[in-house]
C-alpha cells in the first residue's frame, strides 16, 4: 500500500491518508486547508491547450464518429501535434508537464467536448502509459514516451479479462520467466480500449517471482509475435472506442519492457487506477457542466403555460440542486488533484470516492437534463440521448461503484487496526485480520486514546459547518467502532452497511473539500462579494450533513435482512413468481 506521511505540525501525529484518518476520529485539517491554488504559469498552459482542444474538437462531426467507429488517425495526428497526447509527460520527453491539477482541467474540456473523444485520450493518458511516467525506468520513458506524447503512438491499459474485471487480483494471464531474463506471456485481455489501434500497452499477468504467485506489469508492443488483437465489441455509447480482445500465444516480452520489479504488479495497476479515477471523477465535472449550461439554455427559452419553464419552481430545484452539488464535487476533485499534487502517495479513497460520486452525479444530472428537456431532450438530433449513452458506462468502468465503495469502506476501516497495533499481534497487510483483533479489543473496552478533533482553519464564517463537520467526524468514529464490536470478521459481508459508510465518508470528504475552496474563496475576495459562493456552500454543506445522519441513522435501523430474505427467497422460485392471474 502506498505509504507517503504528512506530518501534523501541532500535535506530531502524521496521516497517510486524509480520509482513512477519519475513522480514527482525526481531521489531519493541514493536509485540505489551504485550498491548493493552481500555479498561474500553468494556468496560462492550460488556457492555450484548452482553446487548442475546442478548436480541434469543433471541428470534428462526433455523429460520424459513431458511425465511423473511429474518431480517425487524423484527428489523433492533430490532438499530438497540439500538445493533447502527453499533458503531464515531462517536457523533456515532449510533454506539457502538466500537474495533476492541470490535467484533470484539460480533461473537462475533453469530457464538454465529446465522451469518446475524452476516452480514447484518457485511455491513452490516464492508464495506458501512466505507469511507464510512475514506474519507468529512464530507459523506459526516453525509448516510449516521446511517441506516446506527441500523438505518434497511442497506448492501451490491458488489466480485464473474462474471468477477472472487478475481481482484478486473480487475472488468468501468466507470464513465465525464460533462463534469459525475458518472459513468455499467454492469456487473454477483453474490454480493451483503443484495442487495434494502441501501439504500446501495459499488461498485467500473474507470474511466480521468488517461488511466490505474484503480479508483473509489462510493455507490450505491437506486432509482437503472438500478440494478437481480437474480435470489436459492439457497445451501448461510447461507439467510436475501439474495444477489443487482445490475445497473448507466448508472447516473448524482453526483460527491459518489465515495468517497476516482477511481484509489483497489483501494486503498480491499482496505483495507476488511483490516478485514473480523479479523472474520471473531473471528467465528470466537465460534462455535467455542459450537461447544466445546455440546460439553463434551454429552459430559459422554452415557453410553456405563457411563462419560461425556467420560472416553474420545480425546474428551479432541479438546477439548484445540479449547480450545488456540482460545486461539491468539483471542490472534492480539484482538493483531490491537490493531495496528488502536494506528493501525498495514499489519495486511494479520495479518488475512488471522487469516481463514484462524479459518475453517479453526471449520470442523475443527464438524466434530469433530458427529462427538462421533454419531448425534444428524447430526439437523435438533441445531444442528451447521445451524453446519457456515453456515459452509462461510467459508474462501471475503471472500478465497479458498488465494488469501490467496499474499498472505501474496508480501506477506511483499516487504519482502526492499525492504530491498534502496538496492542495486539494486528497483521497490517490484512485489515480483515486487523478487524478481528480490533472486536476483541473492542469487547474488552479497553479505552482508546481518540483525541476529539475539530477544524480550526475554515474561515470563521462557516464555523457552523465546520463544526458540524466535527461532529461527523465523531460520530463516524463511533459507528465504525460499533459496526466492527457488533460484526466482528463478518464486517467483511456487511455490504450494505458499508455502502452507508462509505457515502458518510464520501460526503464528509466533501463538505470539508467546499469549506476549504469557500475559505480561499473568502480570502481572496472578501466575504461580502462571495455571497453567491457562500449561498451554494450553505446549501451543499446542509443538504451532505443531511445524508451523512441519515446513513448513520440507518446503520442503527434498516430493514437489511428483509431486503436479503426477499431477494434469496426469488432466487429459490428462479422469477418474480407473482401475477394478477396466470397466462
Ligand atoms: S480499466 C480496468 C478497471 N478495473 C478495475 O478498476 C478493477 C477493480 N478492482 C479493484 O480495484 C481491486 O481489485 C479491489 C481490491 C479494490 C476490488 N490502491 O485484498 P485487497 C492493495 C492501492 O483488498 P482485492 C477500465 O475499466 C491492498 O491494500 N492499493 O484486494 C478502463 C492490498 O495491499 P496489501 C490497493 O480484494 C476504463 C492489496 O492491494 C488498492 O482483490 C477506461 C490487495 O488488496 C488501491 N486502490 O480487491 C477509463 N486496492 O496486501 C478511461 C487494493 O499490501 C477514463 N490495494 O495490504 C478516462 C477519463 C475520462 C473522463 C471523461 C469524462 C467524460
Amino acid at each position: 500500500m502506498e505509504s507517503s506521511v504528512v506530518e501534523k505540525p501541532e500535535s506530531g501525529a502524521a496521516a497517510s491518508s486524509f480520509t482513512k484518518s477519519l475513522l480514527l476520529g482525526e481531521i489531519h485539517e493541514e493536509m485540505v486547508f489551504p485550498w491548493p491554488e493552481p500555479d498561474a504559469e500553468e494556468q496560462r498552459k492550460v488556457r492555450d491547450l484548452n482553446a487548442k482542444a475546442r478548436e480541434i474538437g469543433d471541428s470534428i462531426d462526433h455523429r460520424q464518429v459513431e458511425e465511423d467507429r473511429w474518431i480517425g488517425d487524423d484527428n489523433i495526428a492533430r490532438l499530438g501535434e497540439a500538445g493533447l497526447c502527453g499533458l503531464y509527460v515531462d517536457e523533456k520527453y515532449g510533454g506539457q508537464g502538466l500537474s495533476q491539477t492541470g490535467y484533470a482541467r484539460v480533461f473537462e474540456t475533453f469530457a464538454q467536448i465529446d465522451a469518446t473523444l475524452s476516452i480514447i485520450l484518457g485511455v491513452h493518458q490516464s492508464i495506458g502509459y501512466k505507469g511507464i511516467h510512475l514506474f519507468g525506468t529512464d530507459e523506459q520513458k526516453e525509448r516510449w514516451l516521446p511517441d506516446l506524447a506527441a500523438g505518434r503512438k497511442l497506448a492501451g491499459f490491458a488489466l480485464t479479462e473474462p474471468e477477472a474485471g472487478s475481481d482484478a487480483y486473480h487475472v488468468r494471464s501468466r507470464a513465465v520467466q525464460q533462463p534469459d531474463g525475458s518472459w513468455v506471456l499467454n492469456g487473454e485481455k477483453r474490454y480493451i480500449g483503443n484495442g487495434s489501434k494502441g501501439d504500446v500497452f501495459t499488461a498485467f499477468a500473474r507470474a511466480e517471482v521468488d517461488g511466490k504467485d505474484r503480479h508483473i506489469a509489462l510493455i507490450l508492443e505491437k506486432g509482437m509475435d503472438g500478440f494478437e488483437v481480437g474480435e470489436r465489441f459492439d457497445t451501448m455509447g461510447l461507439r467510436g472506442n475501439d474495444l477489443r480482445r487482445l490475445y497473448f500465444n507466448d508472447v516473448r516480452v524482453p526483460a527491459e519492457n518489465v515495468l517497476g520489479e516482477p511481484g509489483d504488479g497489483f501494486h503498480i495497476a491499482m496505483s495507476i487506477l488511483n490516478n485514473g479515477r480523479i479523472g474520471l471523477g473531473t471528467g465528470s465535472v466537465g460534462a455535467a457542466k455542459k450537461l447544466i449550461d445546455l440546460t439553463i439554455d434551454h429552459v430559459s427559452e422554452r415557453r410553456q403555460f405563457d411563462q419560461p419553464i425556467a420560472d416553474f419552481e420545480l425546474v428551479q430545484e432541479k438546477i439548484g440542486w445540479m449547480v450545488s452539488y456540482l460545486f461539491g464535487l468539483e471542490s472534492m476533485a480539484y482538493l483531490t488533484c491537490g493531495l496528488a499534487d502536494a506528493g501525498v502517495e495514499d489519495y486511494s479513497l479520495e479518488s475512488a470516492i471522487c469516481k463514484v460520486a462524479g459518475t453517479e452525479f453526471l449520470w442523475y444530472a443527464a438524466n434530469r437534463a433530458l427529462q427538462l428537456a421533454g419531448g425534444e431532450g428524447y430526439m437523435k438530433d438533441h445531444p442528451y440521448e447521445k451524453i446519457l449513452r456515453d456515459i452509462r458506462i461510467f459508474p462501471i468502468f475503471e472500478g465497479a461503484n458498488d465494488v469501490m465503495r467496499c474499498f472505501i469502506a474496508l480501506s477506511a476501516m483499516k487504519p482502526v487496526g492499525e492504530k491498534l497495533s502496538g496492542l495486539g499481534n494486528i497483521g497490517l497487510g490484512d485489515p480483515i485480520g486487523s478487524i478481528g483483533v480490533l472486536a476483541d479489543y473492542a469487547a474488552g473496552r479497553v479505552k482508546r486514546q481518540v483525541a476529539p478533533e475539530s477544524i480550526s482553519m475554515a474561515h470563521p464564517e462557516l464555523e457552523k459547518h465546520a463544526d458540524a463537520v466535527s461532529e461527523q467526524v465523531r460520530e463516524l468514529a463511533a459507528v465504525t467502532e460499533g459496526l466492527i464490536r457488533e460484526h466482528k470478521k463478518d464486517v467483511t459481508f456487511k455490504q450494505l452497511q458499508q455502502k452507508r459508510l462509505a457515502d458518510a465518508i464520501s460526503d464528509v470528504y466533501a463538505q470539508v473539500a467546499v469549506l476549504s475552496r469557500v475559505t480561499a474563496i473568502f480570502a481572496d475576495q472578501g466575504v461580502e462579494p462571495s455571497g453567491q459562493e457562500r449561498y451554494i456552500a450553505d446549501s451543499f454543506c446542509r443538504r451532505a450533513a443531511g445524508r451523512v445522519r441519515s446513513q448513520l441513522r440507518q446503520m442503527e435501523r434498516n430493514d437489511d435482512d428483509r431486503m436479503t430474505a426477499i431477494a434469496k427467497l426469488a432466487y429459490k422460485r428462479g422469477e418474480y413468481g407473482y401475477s394478477l392471474f396466470t397466462d
